[in-house]
């Protein structure tokens, strides 16, 4: 199956400055061994991000028009055919990814690998920053307003995982509880096993659904392994347990339609550890798609 790996380079859903910089950097790196086609979408530099403390809706226009930018383009390409790959970019780009999909396919299940659960509301949102609401609006729990640009299904709660979640704010807690969606913790990590756990999710999100979206979050990885994130949550899993992760999704490749990684900054990397780690997520991810399921263990 054809990829098409589209640079989503926003970071207008984080305070922090530098995620923008993330798939301009994964992008080049990846010419020299991906030759299929490939967008970019940069945010305007112009841009000048709201800096306001009391600010509940950070940037939420400049969002909404890059999403709705985002959202066409990948739709066009996965109604033709191809197997979007989406590189962030801060992890607001996941509405444009995770419902172009949900149009393409009707009824998808997810699987969010995340330190966080990215499930906050604008009511119950304490930095304002529009990267902690996605799963929130992707699966229909309230934040309407990120969601303008799609006409299509949203994905049930029902079919939500997230999978490696470590930092849940305590309103956000309660948004989880009502909506239902199902959330496995870095500690049921460590007591069931990661492979029984991501087992299990894909069991979840790909009951009676026509697909799964796969959302990756770089900041699941701990910060000493990969800190070119920007919020690290320490106590997060190891390099290989990342790896070991990307290798159950191929596993599944025959339910995965779709596929992001986001968060990398390449501002807040060291030793471009980071960035070094998400090539080879990418390259393996690549590699597979373009092999219709057949994994190569290859390093990049
Ligand atoms: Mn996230």
């Amino acid at each position: 199956m054809k990829t098409f790996i589209v640079g989503a380079g926003s970071d207008l859903g984080v305070h922090i400055d530098g995620a923008h910089l993330g798939p301009v950097q994964l992008m080049n790196d990846l010419k020299s061994f991906y030759k299929g086609e490939s967008f970019s979408l940069i945010q305007n530099e112009n841009i000048i991000k709201s800096r306001n403390l009391s600010d509940r809706r950070k940037n939420e226009y400049e969002i909404d028009k890059f999403n709705t930018e985002l959202y066409k383009v990948i739709l066009e390409k996965e109604k033709e055919g191809y197997f979007p790959i989406t590189v962030g970019g801060d992890h607001s780009v996941a509405v444009a990814s995770a419902l172009a999909s949900a149009k393409v396919h009707d009824n998808i299940g997810i699987i969010w690998f995340d330190a966080h659960t990215d499930y906050n509301t604008y009511e119950t949102t304490v930095s304002g920053n529009i990267h902690g609401l996605p799963l929130a609006a992707i699966t229909g729990y309230k934040n309407h307003e990120l969601r303008y640009f799609h006409d299509g299904n949203i994905i049930q709660p029902a079919k939500t995982v997230v999978v490696g979640a470590r930092s849940i704010d305590d309103w956000e807690k309660d948004n989880i509880k009502y909506s239902g969606i199902t959330v496995f913790t870095t500690d049921d990590i460590r007591e069931k096993g990661l492979e029984n756990v991501v087992e299990e999710a894909f069991k979840i999100a790909g009951e009676k659904t026509r697909g799964i979206h796969i959302s990756y979050d770089l900041d699941l990885i701990d910060p000493e392994v990969a800190p070119g994130v920007s919020i690290p949550e320490f106590d997060g899993i190891t390099e290989e347990e990342a790896m070991k992760i990307n290798e159950l999704i191929m596993k599944h490749l025959d339910q995965v339609v779709s596929y992001d990684l986001v968060e990398f900054n390449p501002l807040r990397d060291q030793d471009r550890k980071t960035e070094q780690i998400a090539l080879n997520l990418l390259a393996q991810m690549i590699r597979a798609v373009e092999n219709k399921g057949k994994y190569v263990n290859k390093k990049y």
